[in-house]
């Protein structure tokens, strides 16, 4: 089965497998997700298929590619990642990671099960997309318009908004190890790709050690080291500059 970065992915299927109580290695795939390893939501989700050795095909999303064709076909609104499982589409990177949890559990319970605990999972997940997440991207945007369709107003409101996120988030983290609660959750696969481009984007303060710490610890997360690894041939696409020299 090929994987992010076309790997060979024997080691996670095996695992996964074994967990199942079978060795027969010959059991079908059924889930197919598509993605490109560059991209931020790709990422978010990669990260669960990795806690838990998900098996799964990648279905890599490159300009004019077949996958591209379908996925679009699948989700009209040309967001990634998509998953299809048997026929079950299951667009939007949180949701994806829901659906693992529901239909594909592992050791690795990344929504817990007490609800109060997993209402604060989803409050700190859309903390990320909304407020890293979609400000990041916001800036990141503006550098690919055309010169009389700049907004400048917008980036200023997209770096205050970043500026208050980073603020709330160091406060949040002088006590914590992970987002919610002591176990890496759903909220830790937003938080790791958002953390890593915003600090490309619109630099974290130095002041702020308890985000910096935790954006470290994301980073070293053996999950997501091996996704981002995988996204490091695609470091030129970013259109602000990727640093050559950390992350
Ligand atoms: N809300 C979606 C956002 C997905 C999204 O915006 N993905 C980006 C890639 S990181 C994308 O599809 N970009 C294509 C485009 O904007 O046309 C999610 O959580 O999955």
């Amino acid at each position: 089965m090929m994987r992010a970065n076309g790997a060979i992915c024997r080691p996670s299927i095996k695992t996964a497998f074994t967990r199942m109580g079978t060795t027969d290695y010959t059991l079908s795939m059924t889930l197919k997700l598509y993605a490109h390893p560059f991209s931020s939501y790709c990422q978010k989700a990669l990260i669960a298929f990795e806690e838990n050795g998900t098996p799964f095909e990648l279905a890599m999303l490159e300009t004019g590619s077949a996958a591209s064709a379908e996925c679009s076909r699948l989700w009209p609104l040309n967001r990634f990642p998509v998953l299809e499982d048997g026929g079950r589409v299951v667009p939007e990177a949180t949701i994806i990671i829901e659906y693992l949890a529901t239909h594909y559990p592992g050791p690795v319970s990344l929504i817990p099960t007490d609800l109060d605990a997993a209402l604060n999972v989803r409050l700190l997940d859309r903390f990320f997309d909304n407020y890293v997440m979609t400000p990041q991207g916001n800036i990141v945007f503006e550098s690919l318009r055309p010169a009389d369709k700049r907004d400048p107003y917008g980036v200023e409101q997209a770096q205050a908004l970043l500026d208050k996120a980073y603020l709330w988030l160091d406060a949040r983290m002088a006590d914590r190890v992970w987002a919610s609660g002591e176990a890496f959750s759903l909220a830790d696969c937003a938080a790791a790709p958002a953390l890593l481009y915003a600090d490309w984007t619109y630099p974290i303060p130095p002041s702020l050690t308890n985000v910096h710490a935790y954006r470290t610890r994301l980073l070293q997360r053996p999950s997501y080291a091996l996704v981002l690894d995988r996204a490091r041939p695609y470091r030129h696409f970013f259109p602000l500059g990727a640093p050559t020299d950390r992350d």
